[in-house]
């Protein structure tokens, strides 16, 4: 297993839209105990693999205190349930440091494949619905701060350039 580099916004490889997967298998697998393993040393509940520079459609997620619930979606699929707005802070690990209200449907169904290739098919509202959408997003180029205003997302794109300068 190995720890992968978390590309952070404004990476523009963060922009890129993932393919999907056309078959499971040991590469995939390979990949998504990467993906558990750099997600959990972080720490974070999610990842997707355009996070890590690999542009498929794989994501990990555990929202669980003693990081037993792995969740693997791949080839996700979302129908919204419910559109009613809610609102979290959310955060992410492409753009560190930094909390924002971003509001999203309330309740989801989710159909995917697992880590077998079998598809999996459940309903989420909660953190598990916002972390799906999130993660979904990403595979679609996409991030938190795109839902926020011009002047916010600026702001916090100028920070982060200054601090991976400082870094370089
Ligand atoms: O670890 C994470 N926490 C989080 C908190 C609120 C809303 C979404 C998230 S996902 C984030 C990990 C991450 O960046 N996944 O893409
Ligand atoms: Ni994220």
């Amino acid at each position: 297993m190995a720890i992968l580099e978390i590309l952070e916004f404004p990476d523009p490889r963060l922009r890129k839209r993932a393919e999907p997967v056309e078959t499971v298998d040991a590469t995939t697998m390979r990949l998504v105990d990467d993906m558990f393993e750099t997600m959990y040393a972080a720490p974070g509940i999610g990842l997707a693999a355009t996070q890590v520079d690999v542009h498929r459609r794989i994501i990990v997620i555990d929202l669980s205190e003693e990081k037993n619930q792995p969740l693997v979606l791949i080839n996700p699929e979302v129908e919204v349930l419910d559109p009613q707005a809610e609102t979290y802070d959310e955060g992410c690990l492409s753009v560190p440091g930094f909390y924002e209200t971003v509001i999203r449907p309330r309740a989801i169904r989710v159909t995917a494949q697992d880590r077998n290739g079998e598809q999996q098919e459940f309903e989420a509202e909660g953190l598990l619905a916002v972390c799906v959408q999130h993660e979904i997003d990403h595979l679609d180029g996409k991030l938190f701060v795109d839902y926020l205003s011009t002047v916010k997302r600026q702001r916090i794109r100028n920070k982060l350039l200054k601090q991976q300068r400082s870094k370089a």
